[in-house]
Parts: structure tokens; C-alpha cells; sequence
């Protein structure tokens, strides 16, 4: 989403000057650079302005992430467009100041500020305009996407959470394939706005100095863009030994439940991994699992806890009411239970960080934010958190809220303590001026929750209540390592082939009569994953990805699913954790707690390695905390896969057309 894009980016304490009538301009609009002013002065008005036009901007897109019509969408199109401007007029304004001497602070603020926004607009003010329309269109339709398995009968209608559903509960091979290819037809009219969104942004980029978008996107991690790539490559080099042995173990299961339909020519059939994007194979537990719950001597199954929770509670609701309640009533009962449970869930995240030794979150963020979809209206159910004023003013209780469409679930669960993760780094970087109000880079923030998502243990999961006595066995063990693999690693390809299909997309490589086909290169290329019936060009499934409509880059998470790791160790050694590592929690460390703060609390004010050093001692990003994490898994799965020809065959990617004479 951008307003987490850019507030990843952007925010100040107080006016550094008082403005005059001279130069007074509109609020929340740039005000004409001061013929005398100094890169400092400059960096002091950029951040005052920005923490100023803030709340207007980010009061539009949550009005229109929550509440999608006509209407809010044409309110957050007009805020973006006033945002953008103001972005290029500042970065233009910034030339000024090229080659000249300034504290390392202010030039760190002034390259910040160029990648204020991963969607660089032209300077031409039509495209600008036509760049943020097509952007909250395909947001909003992605939000609204419905699919309707008989187009005659409305009730048959579907959207993402209920078809996500079949895709997690449902084992049968046809609903899974209905559910799927039903919601992957909702992008099919997002790819002309897409093929235009690319020839904007890449000439928004063009203007800044960059390439293409995809440099632009690969130059925010304090090294050349060319580096980070290699650094993507290397990292993916050390995880992907450990993928290829899950991959051939659920390869196995699968074929062994759906024979003979189980894989296609050795990929994972992509509507039967339990998830819409196969980014998450956490559901397929009741297929994957290594040992039963009675061969383990523990049981694991959170969602059941959550979803018997939310039973009682509503069953608590109900007899409270008269016997004979209308449709309408129960309908409002039902969904006072839902809230309640979303509530509690949330409450139980917000503990863990409490348990730190941070703070609890602030009244409102109880009152303003989304925990379930509501039922009268289109939303973005696609999670995610918010910083609506950068801190507010001094004194001022921030405003910071979620938005989720929660349900009684384990995947939901975790997702919690993961926009909870961007909230506390929210509140602990407020401090600082606007422009450093960022992560150290994107994979920070999308780090943090993550981290305590590792620290949710067994041990962690019974003391809250949500799972029984845990025996210490090899079974139980290679169980609690399996749940937390196909959430961390199942994910590592796909976080890593969005960009790659991005990037070649921005850079020309993947021209639009590609796109599908080159998706689905990188799909079978990086995760092993094949759809089981063709997806000609008439289709654009990236667009069925939230963050594609969305323009959020991805790399992040990729580089989070390394880091977290990094983290939860270095927040272990903090705690004193004697003994394996998959074993530690850190949950009511104070010593932990203290360490991850003072590092939030550093938010983009100097470069990442920096931060990274103060926590982890460590200068790069590095797997081998992944693998040392995982090693009684691998061993496991080896033994597993033993006599079992793994890996798989990509097809063959079809040549690139030949490249256009002139690409200016
Ligand atoms: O988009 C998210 C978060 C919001 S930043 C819910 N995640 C990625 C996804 O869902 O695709 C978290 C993990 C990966
Ligand atoms: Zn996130």
C-alpha cells in the first residue's frame, strides 16, 4: 500500500521557522524553496511540511482502503496526486544542493526523500494524474474482486476470504481448482491499467536519474542496485538445499493423497498447497504433518484452539438472546462475537510486546482500527498497518491502527503479531524527524513481528492457553519444526520470484504479450509450483497478488525471512538462552525487549548495517541462522527423501521477443 510505502520514508518533530506571509502557501502544498536556504534548512522545511500534508493524505487512503466507492477512491487519487507533486517539487528543489558540503544526516535525508515513494510519478502533471487513478482503481479492484461461479445466481458469489477458505479446509481436488481459478479471473482486467502503470512509473523513475522502477526499487538498501541483487541471489543459494528437500516431501504427501493428480511433472499443483499463492503451505497440515498429535505427544493445532474460542463465544452470545431471533439479529450477533475474538487475538499480541517492556497501544488505536470485514461494504481485507500522523504533534497520542479482516485462525493469528511488528516500530521511531521515520531498510519493518512469530514456541502457545501439555519427544520436535517450515520456508522462493517477475517487467525484459507466461517461468523456476491447466495471456495472475494492484515491493519480505532469523537470535543471546536454538523464547524479556526497542527506535536514521551491528553484532544479511534454526528438520527430511529423486524440471522459458530498436 503506499501510505506505508512512503511513510516507510517520511515525517518531523516541529517548524523549524516560523512561516511569514511571503511565503505562506496552502496547507499541506510546498512552499517556494528560500532563495538563501540551506540544505539543512531545506531538510527542516521538507520534514515540517510533510508531517503537515501527512494525516490528509494517509485520512484518504484509509478511507478508501475501508470503504471502497467511487467516491473515496477519486479522494485518495486527488491526495496522492497532491502528495506526488509536492514529493517531486521537493526533490527538485533538492538539486540545489548537489556536490555540496552538508552533515552526513541531511545528504542520508536527501537520497531518503528520492526514494520517498515506490511509485515514482512523471513530472507532467496529466500523468501524474492518470498514475494515481489507475493506482487506486487497481487497488480498489482488487479489494472488491468477486467471483461468481454461476453469474445468474448472486449467492453463489464469492471473494478472496471465502474462496480462501475451500483452498484451506476444503480437501477436494475440484473445489480447490474452482476456488482458485475463480479468484485468479478477477485481475483479468487489471493488466491494461498495469501495462500503463509500468510506462509511468518507469518514466517517473527515468526523471529521478534511475533506469527503470525496478532500480529505483533495488537502490534503498544503502548499496549499489546491482549489489542487492547479487545479495538476493546469495542468500537464496544458502536457503534453497533446505526448500528442495520440503518441496520433495510435500510432493510426496500430496501424490500419496490426490494419485495420479498430485503433481504435474514434478511441480506442486498450485491450487493445492492450501494457499491462493503457495507462499504459505501452513494449511496442508492435516496432509504434511510428520507425526499425529498421539505419535508427537503434543498437539500444535492452534486454529482449532482459536476457532473453538470464538465457538463459545458466540455460543454465549446466542443464549443470551431470545429463542426465536430473526436473520438480521443473529447476523449482528455473529459478528459481535467475530469482533470480540479479533479483539482478543489482538490482545494477546499486544501482551507479548507488553511482556518486552513496551508500551501498550494507545486507546485509539482500539477504537479506529479494522479487525473484521464489514458486511455492507467493500474493503481491502490484505492486512496491513498504519501511521496515520507520523507521531502527531508533540504531546499528542499517535495515531496508529491495523486494518485486517480477522479471522478465528492460526494464519490470521500470526499475522497479528506481524502488523503489530509495524506498529511498535511506528511508535518507537515517531520520535525522529519524518524523512527518518522509516525501517532501517524495508526488510526491517517487515522483520519485526516476524521475529516474535519465532518466538511463539509451544512452550509460548500452552502458557497463553492455546495449546495442551507438550511432550519433549524427536516427534513433537520435528512436528514444531514443520509448522514453523512451511510458513518461513515455503516462502523464501515466493517472496524472492515477485520482484523477479517485477523487475523484468520494468525493465523490459518481460514485455505485456509475456506476462502470464514469464509469471508462471518464475513460479515453476523458483517454488517448484505449475497451474494444472494452461494461463494464456488472456489471464494476468500476478494481478490476483495483492501487492502487485497494490505496487508494494516484495523484496522485503524475502530479505525478512532471512533477517528474522538473525534477529530472534541476537534477541535470544540477549535473553541468555542456553541450548538449541529453535527452542528459545524470548516472550517476558526485558533484556530482549530493551535491545529491539533501542534498534526500532533508530528507525532510517543511518545506514541499516549500522543497525544491524548494534543488534546482531553483524554487518550482512545471512541465512545460517535459517539453517541452524531448521538443522533437525533438514536431517529429518533427508531421511525422509531418501530413495526419492527430488527436484524438478522448469520448463524451458520461451525467448524473450527481440529487444525494440530505440527504448530511449
Ligand atoms: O503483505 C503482508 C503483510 C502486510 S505487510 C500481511 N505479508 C506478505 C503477504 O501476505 O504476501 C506478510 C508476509 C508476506
Ligand atoms: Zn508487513
Amino acid at each position: 500500500m503506499l501510505v506505508l510505502a512512503i511513510a516507510a520514508s517520511l515525517a518531523l518533530s516541529a517548524c523549524q521557522r516560523e512561516p511569514t506571509a511571503t511565503d505562506a502557501a496552502a496547507p499541506g502544498t510546498t512552499r517556494p524553496a528560500p532563495q538563501d536556504e540551506t540544505a539543512d534548512a531545506f531538510i527542516a522545511r521538507v520534514n515540517a511540511e510533510l508531517k503537515e500534508m501527512y494525516p490528509e493524505l494517509t485520512a484518504a487512503q484509509w478511507l478508501s482502503n475501508t470503504y471502497i466507492i467511487d467516491d473515496s477512491q477519486l479522494l485518495a487519487a486527488k491526495a496522492n496526486e497532491k502528495f506526488l507533486t509536492s514529493l517531486n517539487a521537493w526533490i527538485e528543489q533538492a538539486r540545489r544542493f548537489e556536490g555540496q558540503d552538508m552533515s552526513p544526516e541531511t545528504a542520508r535525508a536527501i537520497n531518503l526523500l528520492k526514494l520517498g515513494t515506490s511509485m515514482p510519478a512523471p513530472r507532467d502533471p496529466q500523468k501524474l494524474a492518470e498514475l494515481t487513478r489507475i493506482a487506486t482503481r487497481m487497488e480498489g479492484m482488487y479489494g472488491a474482486g468477486t467471483y461468481c461461479s454461476n453469474p445468474e445466481d448472486p449467492s453463489s458469489c464469492r471473494q478472496l476470504g471465502a474462496l480462501e477458505d475451500v483452498l484451506a479446509k476444503d480437501r477436494s481436488y475440484e473445489a480447490q481448482l474452482d476456488a482458485w481459478q475463480g479468484w485468479h479471473s478477477i485481475s483479468r482486467p487489471m493488466r491494461e491499467d498495469y501495462v500503463r502503470f509500468v510506462e509511468l512509473v518507469n518514466e517517473g523513475a527515468r526523471e529521478l536519474g534511475y533506469a527503470d522502477a525496478g532500480e529505483m526499487w533495488r537502490s534503498g538498501y544503502d548499496m549499489s542496485p546491482v549489489e542487492l541483487a547479487a545479495e538476493t541471489d546469495r542468500l537464496w543459494g544458502q536457503v534453497k538445499p533446505l526448500y528442495e528437500q520440503l518441496h520433495c516431501y510435500a510432493r510426496a504427501r500430496l501424490e500419496a493423497q490426490y494419485p495420479g493428480r498430485g503433481s504435474v511433472d514434478g511441480l506442486l499443483p498450485a491450487h493445492l498447497m492450501g494457499n491462493m499463492w503457495q507462499q504459505d503451505w501452513g494449511n496442508l497440515w492435516d496432509i504434511l504433518a510428520p507425526y499425529s498429535q498421539q505419535q508427537a505427544g503434543a498437539d500444535l493445532d492452534v486454529g482449532g484452539a482459536l476457532e473453538r474460542r470464538y465457538q463459545s463465544e458466540l455460543n454465549a452470545r446466542l443464549a443470551r438472546e431470545n429463542a426465536l431471533i430473526d436473520s438480521e439479529r443473529r447476523a449482528e450477533v455473529v459478528r459481535a462475537a467475530q469482533l470480540e475474538s479479533a479483539r482478543q487475538m489482538t490482545r494477546q499480541a499486544e501482551e507479548f510486546y507488553v511482556s518486552l517492556g513496551m508500551p501498550k497501544l494507545p486507546e485509539s488505536y482500539w477504537e479506529k482500527t479494522q479487525f473484521i470485514k464489514p458486511r455492507d461494504r467493500d474493503v481491502v481485507c490484505h492486512a496491513s498497518a498504519w501511521d496515520m500522523n507520523m507521531g502527531g504533534e508533540d504531546g499528542k497520542s499517535p495515531d496508529v491502527r491495523t486494518k485486517m479482516c480477522i479471522k478465528p485462525n492460526e494464519e490470521d493469528f500470526f499475522t497479528i503479531y506481524h502488523e503489530l511488528g509495524h506498529v511498535y516500530y511506528y511508535l518507537a521511531y515517531n520520535h525522529l524527524p519524518p524523512l527518518f521515520q522509516a525501517g532501517a531498510h524495508d526488510g526491517f519493518h517487515e522483520a519485526i513481528g516476524d521475529t516474535i512469530e519465532l518466538a511463539m514456541t509451544p512452550a509460548y502457545l500452552k502458557s497463553i492457553g492455546l495449546v495442551g501439555d507438550q511432550q519433549t519427544s524427536q516427534e513433537a520436535l520435528v512436528n514444531a519444526q514443520m509448522r514453523m517450515a512451511l510458513a518461513k520456508v515455503a516462502f523464501m522462493p515466493f517472496g524472492l520470484m515477485i520482484d523477479r517477475w517485477r523487475w523484468g517487467v520494468f525493465d523490459g525484459s518481460i514485455t505485456p504479450d509475456r506476462y502470464n507466461q514469464a509469471w508462471w517461468e518464475l513460479k515453476a523456476k523458483y517454488q517448484g509450483v505449475a497451474p494444472v491447466a494452461p494461463r494464456g495471456e488472456d489471464f494476468f495472475d500476478p494481478g490476483a497478488k495483492y501487492h502487485v494492484p497494490g505496487n508494494t515491493p516484495y523484496t522485503r519480505y524475502f530479505l525478512s525471512h532471512v533477517l528474522q532469523f538473525q534477529f530472534y537470535k541476537a534477541l535470544c543471546d540477549a535473553a541468555g538462552h542456553q541450548g538449541p536454538l529453535y527452542e528459545c523464547t524470548f516472550a517476558g524479556n526485558k533484556a530482549a525487549g530493551e535491545k529491539f526497542w533501542a534498534m526500532l527506535s533508530k528507525g532510517a536514521s543511518q545506514p541499516w548495517q549500522q543497525t544491524m551491528k548494534e543488534l546482531t553484532g553483524g554487518e550482512t544479511m545471512d541465512a545460517s541462522a535459517v539453517l541452524e534454526y531448521f538443522a533437525p528438520l533438514q536431517e529429518w527430511l533427508k531421511q525422509q527423501n531418501e530413495g526419492r529423486s527430488c527436484g524438478w524440471q522448469a520448463p524451458a522459458p520461451a525467448p524473450a521477443p527481440a529487444p525494440a530498436a530505440d527504448n530511449g
